[in-house]
């Protein structure tokens, strides 16, 4: 499925990522689009470590780091944390993680955020999934969600409307320039928007495999049919000589 890059060739790294091979896909969307929602799904279904870069920032203020002010004030005013904080969170989970193929959740949300990521990781995204929505659906959303989410209130939700629009649409533009994005239309119910997910998961090999074996029953079916047609025929004839 796609190109893997290898991150070992980049002194950024530090060292830290290096002499691994992964798997990155953005997940990226509007404020309420579905993002987090869709990932666990994914988790359950292929295997990815999601990281969602919201969650991490959102620990880091909970954790008392000497950012976690800083952090919070930008949240509430659906402003985009500096990207060596977020790169870092992100650098770190991959780490500890284990695994080797991520889903990474509401970043780059800027070109800055993607510029910095791809030079201190030297990670590529396979590919970019993107959740397609109305920010009247998105709203409706997020006003209902009700976990306690200092952003989720109207003046917040209109402002990370905004920069979204702004700033966080041009970095699809770029990823569908280069071909790399999968859009879906996040506007569907939960299990209709995982579905068209799935379809963007499922290796290649494998639809064709499906699609083999429906063209297989599908001529099964009409072999019998014409027997049957056949078989009928022949005791019509039988019956009426
Ligand atoms: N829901 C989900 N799918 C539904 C569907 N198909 N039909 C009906 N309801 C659906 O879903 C939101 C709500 O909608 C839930 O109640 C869900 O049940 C329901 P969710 O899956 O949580 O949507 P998601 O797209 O994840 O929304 P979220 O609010 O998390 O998106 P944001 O991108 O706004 O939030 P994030 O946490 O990524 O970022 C928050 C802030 O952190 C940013 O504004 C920014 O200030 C900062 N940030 C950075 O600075 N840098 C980063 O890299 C990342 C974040
Ligand atoms: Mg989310």
């Amino acid at each position: 499925m796609g190109t893997v890059v290898d991150a070992s060739n980049k002194e950024a790294n530090g060292g830290s990522l290096s002499e691994k091979k992964f798997r990155v896909v953005f997940v990226l969307g509007g404020p309420g689009s579905g993002k987090g929602t869709q990932c666990a799904n994914i988790v359950q279904h292929f295997g990815f470590t999601h990281l969602s870069a919201g969650d991490l920032l959102r620990a880091e203020i909970k954790s008392g780091s000497e950012n976690g002010t800083m952090i919070q004030n930008m949240i509430k005013e659906g402003k985009i944390v500096p990207s060596e904080v977020t790169i870092k969170l992100l650098q770190r989970a991959m780490q500890e993680s284990g695994n080797d193929k991520f889903l990474i959740d509401g970043f780059p949300r800027n070109e800055e955020n993607r510029a910095a990521f791809e030079s201190v990781t030297g990670i590529e995204p396979e590919f970019v999934l993107f959740f397609e929505c109305s920010e009247e659906e998105m709203e409706r959303r997020l006003l209902n969600r009700n976990q306690g989410r200092e952003d989720d209130n109207i003046d917040t939700i209109r402002k990370r409307f905004k920069v979204f629009m702004e700033s966080s649409l041009p970095v699809i533009e770029y990823y569908k320039s280069k071909g790399k994005v999968r859009q879906i239309d996040a506007a569907k119910p939960i299990e209709e928007v995982f579905e068209a997910v799935k379809a963007v998961f499922t290796p290649l090999n494998e639809k064709v495999k499906h699609r083999h074996r429906s063209d297989a029953s599908w001529s099964f079916n009409r072999c019998m049919r014409q027997f049957g047609e056949k078989i009928k025929c022949f005791w019509t004839r039988r019956v009426s000589s």
